[in-house]
């Protein structure tokens, strides 16, 4: 494989930070995240359209394409203080997921194993499966990578329209293969009308933990919060977050294919995000499920590419903390650090 860009539109880098070539490591040997688009929505049930989302999460910015984003509330560049480097698209035609995901999970794996954190911009959800395989095989983490898995739907599904593969069904392919126990499968923001009893009897028989939108608001974000990254960190190497934008109310997210009302809130899931990359040993994260053909003002991929940058911003600031022996603290005041 060589690079091949971005399979739908002009090849940019997300934001402007190094491309690389998948086929010549040295490109990416330093890397700490390599950002690989996965424009597959041939897993969808119901509007397709994702397979443009890694093009609108590169470029939906309204600051210039310059490699550097210095977070505000960090105090740390999430793409220069880290190594972050594009891979561009996996071809993947819809078509054919069968050989969409194998190649997909291919390449997480081979990125995995040079121990850089794989990033990847969906697509639909699908590719959470291919994603965490990879990442699980990569690292040598089969059956200890911990999921912390954002969505309005469980995605734990049976064989749909005769098919094994799509975007109702990876989190049971990654628990019946192994790859993830499913005690140690974490969902936040689930709500509305699906899956039906005989598919939630399923899931609890895995002892998956599911965190509807009743008991968030009832308990508190925070809290369900902080219990979800203790039991996904119980008995794990490390941590996959996938992030599927509908877990957010289709107000602020309504560019995906099946929308739910009565989601999180944008700046619940970036300060989420932002906390789980800065807390957790991350070893692969994914944003899917942004469909631009039914996006407003650019609302929803703004949003994917502000996760991702918090995630990275999380990662950066872990990094420098480690080194320093400093803790982030949220509460501090924008301006102290700049007086003398
Ligand atoms: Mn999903």
């Amino acid at each position: 494989m060589t690079r091949y860009g971005a399979m739908f539109g002009p090849d940019i880098t997300f934001l402007g930070v190094d491309a690389i070539d998948l086929d010549d490591p040295t490109t990416y040997a330093d890397a700490d995240v390599v950002i690989v688009g996965a424009p597959f929505d041939g897993g969808t049930s119901y509007r397709a359209g994702a397979r443009f989302g890694p093009k609108a999460m590169r470029e939906a910015c309204y600051l210039g394409f310059d490699g550097s984003r210095p977070s505000l509330a960090m105090a740390v560049d999430g793409l220069k203080d880290i190594r972050v480097v594009d891979a561009g698209d996996v071809e993947m035609f819809s078509g054919d997921a069968a050989k969409s995901c194998a190649d997909l999970e291919t390449v997480i794996e081979m990125i995995a194993r040079t121990g850089a954190i794989p990033l990847v911009l969906g697509g639909d959800h699908t590719i959470t499966w291919p994603d965490v395989t990879g990442v699980a095989r990569g690292t040598d983490h089969w059956g200890r990578v911990g999921v912390i898995h954002f969505d309005a739907h469980a995605d734990t599904g049976d064989i749909t329209f005769g098919s094994l593969i799509g975007h109702g069904h990876p989190m049971r392919q990654l628990i019946e293969s192994g790859a993830v126990r499913g005690d140690r499968f974490i969902q936040i923001g689930l709500r509305g009308y699906w899956p039906p009893p005989e598919v939630l009897e399923w899931m609890a028989e895995q002892n998956m933990r599911s965190y509807e939108m009743s008991e968030i608001v009832k308990r508190g974000f925070d809290e369900c919060l902080t219990e979800a990254c203790e039991l996904a960190m119980t008995e794990c190497d490390s941590i996959f977050l996938s992030v599927d934008i509908d877990v957010v109310d289709p107000g602020s997210a309504p560019g995906t294919g099946t929308p739910e009302p009565g989601g999180l809130s944008s700046r619940q899931l970036l300060d989420a995000v932002r906390r789980i990359a800065y807390e957790l040993p991350i070893s692969g994260i994914d944003v899917v499920e942004v469909a631009p053909p039914y996006d407003h003002a650019d609302i929803t991929a703004l949003l994917g590419n502000r996760v991702v940058l918090e995630a990275l911003s999380g990662l950066a600031r872990r990094k420098m903390d480690e080194k320093t022996g400093q803790k982030w603290n949220p509460a501090q005041p924008l301006l102290d650090r700049h007086r003398n």
